[in-house]
């Protein structure tokens, strides 16, 4: 029986908990809990978010991250869990998504220590009531505004990492600074959605991790610090609002009193302070050199892979985040993943089983038919107005469809991550759809790389316990990231992906006319 370590992952929908024996180098327990089966009646949401008329505006109540976490750790007490064998905690959080808390945060944590309750005396504490999250897009006036006062386009990218993008959270507070100003001023305290609950589980506001605060165009991304001239772009005296950012193995403190008389942890339990769920993947399917990219297809669709050095690209696209190694790691996001898939499949009235032999049986490349796939707004690249192109098929046709969707997909996947620079022989596919082979073939043929899945899946929050370990042994014993992650990470060799260097080819030629389309789409739009 070795150290235990607890990772969290709060997700769009769910929070899920993962919980290793170090030396023993298992996962001992894992649990989710949906935040719409959990809390629909009691905070209004629907796929973990709050309805609006507008579509561009997506919010979340942000109390009902925090009572996830108390239900989490109920739950896991009637499993049995003997808590008191913890050493640490980490957690994960949607990236981008921002909580914003008055003055009286601090007396609500103190309080905290002595009630019984996480909601009692949470009522007055919040300035903005909901927090958008990475799903907004509510906001490109906001970019145009601070990507302008940066300097352009590019120098947005070489300060922060990445060009201004609507659902970070700099473009989020300017809107909020702008629109609701008493409010804006009444906030002692601006949290990223990790950093929110890193403070509920230490009981003191916690600061905000380099690798998750690179999603906000506020940091420097070279020196891993606040960086003046975003604030400045930002909104008026934002340095007094915003918590200092910290290195990934950051020890917060001590666990909550509230959760230790509550759940029976030792007291001196470390929190190790909260990360991005990207960052937190990273280590989860153990991208800790380069060559790798991972591909996690799940509600949103995200390609990233690790980074030396940071490198940008000129047109702006994708970010550079930071690692919890203390490199980088760059990513794409697509907000037409699954439920763009699952949008084709529903209109033939398909099972997963069906979609998959159509693409079993047609030929890649589709009959040189092409589909841009922009069944809602778009981060990669920024489409604002939806609309699905079809060129050389219509709407009825189910097989053009079902292949135009997925080898679109691929196909944007390695034409904007060409930037990247990094040379991908190997992808790690992860996320629901990561069960679907067929799709992993177009994945293999249009990337021409092996692509490998993983027996034990919840990268995210396997990832937050595997950094809680690294930062808990730093204490006294550094280790490296390479025994960290070692026996941690399961990858199903008997279920490799080879490209087929035949299709490899026709992606090959398919991938400039992709280009074109989306080009001249964009031009149009
Ligand atoms: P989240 O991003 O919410 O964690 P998941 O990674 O759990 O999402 O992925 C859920 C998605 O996986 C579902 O929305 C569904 O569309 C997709 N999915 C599940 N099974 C399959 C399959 N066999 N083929 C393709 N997609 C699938
Ligand atoms: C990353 C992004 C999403 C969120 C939610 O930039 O927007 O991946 O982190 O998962």
């Amino acid at each position: 029986m070795g150290d235990l370590f607890l990772g969290f992952d709060s997700s769009t929908q769910s929070l899920t908990a993962t919980m290793i024996d170090f030396s023993e180098r298992k996962v001992i327990y894992q649990n989710s809990i949906g935040f719409d089966e959990a809390f629909k009646a009691k905070y209004g949401v629907t796929n973990g978010v709050l309805p609006n008329k507008n579509p561009l505006i997506v919010h979340a109540p942000p109390l009902m991250w925090a009572e996830a976490l108390d239900k989490m750790f109920a739950t896991m007490k009637a499993h049995g869990i003997d808590f008191s064998r913890i050493k640490a905690i980490s957690g994960s959080g949607q990236q981008h998504g921002s909580v914003y808390l008055n003055e009286k945060f601090h007396s609500y944590l103190e309080k905290m220590k002595d009630s019984d309750s996480i909601v009692a005396n949470a009522e007055n504490i919040f300035t903005r009531k909901t927090s958008p999250i990475w799903m907004d897009t509510s906001t490109e006036k906001e970019c145009e505004e601070i990507r302008r006062s940066l300097g352009g386009m590019q120098t947005t990218v070489e300060i922060t990492g990445s060009d201004a993008f609507a659902r970070f959270t700099g473009p989020q507070i300017r809107k909020f600074f702008k629109e609701e100003r008493v409010a804006y001023e009444e906030t002692a305290i601006i949290h990223l959605v990790s950093s929110f609950l890193s403070s509920i589980l230490a009981g003191v506001s916690s600061p905000i991790d380099r690798g998750d605060g690179a999603g906000m165009n506020l940091m420097d991304i070279k020196s891993g610090k606040w960086s003046k001239k975003a604030f400045e772009a930002t909104a008026e005296n934002l340095s007094s609002k915003m918590p200092d950012v910290k290195p990934c193995d950051t020890i917060v403190g001590d666990i909550n009193p509230y959760f230790a008389k509550k759940y029976g942890f030792i007291s001196d339990t470390k929190c190790v302070i909260w990360s991005g769920d990207n960052p937190n993947s990273l280590i989860g399917v153990g991208l800790i050199r380069e060559g790798q990219a991972a591909f996690s297809l799940g509600t949103s669709d995200v390609y990233y892979a690790y980074m030396k050095d940071p490198k940008f690209s000129d047109k702006g696209e994708g970010h550079v985040f930071g690692a919890p190694t203390g490199d980088y790691m760059t990513l794409l996001v697509y907000l037409n993943g699954s439920l763009s898939r699952e949008k084709v499949r529903n209109a033939y009235g398909l099972s997963w089983d069906e979609f998959s032999n159509i693409l079993a049986k047609t030929e890649p490349g589709n009959g040189e038919r092409i589909m841009l796939p922009y069944f809602s707004p778009e981060i990669t690249p920024v489409i604002t107005k939806p609309k699905v192109m079809r060129y050389g098929f219509g709407e009825k046709d189910v097989e053009a469809n079902v292949r135009g969707i997925i080898e679109a997909q691929m196909l944007s996947s390695r034409l904007h991550s060409e930037w990247m620079g990094v040379e991908t022989n190997t992808i790690y596919a992860t996320g629901g759809a990561s069960k679907n082979r067929e799709i992993l073939h177009v994945m293999s043929n249009v990337h021409n790389a092996r692509v490998y899945t993983f027996a034990v899946s919840n990268s995210a929050s396997l990832g937050a316990a595997l950094r809680a370990a690294e930062a808990y042994y730093k204490q006294s014993r550094p280790l490296s990231w390479e025994s960290v992650i070692d026996g941690f990470v399961h990858i199903d060799m008997k279920n490799v992906i080879q490209p087929d260097a035949k299709a490899v080819k026709v992606y090959d030629a398919m991938l400039s006319q992709y280009a074109e389309k989306e080009k001249a789409f964009l031009a149009s739009n």
